[in-house]
């Protein structure tokens, strides 16, 4: 798999409507649904955190300013400097989110809610969760997921991106 390939796995998961661009309302929707899948209300900081880390990502995807990220605007865009500049601070922001019990650690349920609440196919989540889960203690540590998703982006070619690859498959 190269990482033209990830990336329009990944930009179609995020252009939840298919008419090939990707909104700011859509993407600014995620950090919402994950907010309310677990179950935390606007009062939350981390809510206010992750919508601020996604504002500055979709700012930063957006190259020309017009509120429309287009494929090839994301492709252009999408590797690891921007990965490191911005998009883990938001991904991690959806982790904290979804990390209810806060033990700095996915759960498989909480894992699942994750999942769905971003668009994810429900049916394949515990195979994505048991790649993930490495040593198999039943937890996904958030640094792990936040390589196992750089990984993914960057086109590295790891068992973990394949298995990744499989999981956002639709
Ligand atoms: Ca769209
Ligand atoms: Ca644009
Ligand atoms: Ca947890």
């Amino acid at each position: 798999m190269d990482s033209r390939t990830a990336k329009a796995h990944i930009f179609a998961m995020l252009d939840v409507d298919g008419d090939g661009v990707v909104s700011r309302q859509e993407y600014l929707t995620r950090p919402a649904r994950a907010a309310a899948v677990s179950g935390r209300g606007g009062d939350d900081p981390l809510v206010a955190a992750a919508h601020a880390a996604h504002e500055r990502v979709y700012a930063s995807m957006d190259a020309d300013g017009d509120g429309r990220v287009t494929f090839e605007e994301y492709a252009t865009w999408a590797g690891a400097e921007s990965f490191e500049e911005v998009c883990r601070a938001a991904l991690g922001s959806l982790f904290d989110l979804a990390d209810t019990d806060a033990d700095g650690a996915l759960d498989r349920d909480e894992f699942t809610r994750l999942r769905e609440a971003l668009g994810n196919p429900a049916d394949n989540a515990g195979a994505a969760f048991d790649a993930l889960d490495t040593d198999s203690d039943g937890r996904v540590d958030r640094e792990a997921y936040l390589a196992s998703i750089r990984a993914y982006v960057t086109g590295g070619a790891s068992g973990m991106a394949e298995a990744l690859h499989t999981a956002h498959s639709r």
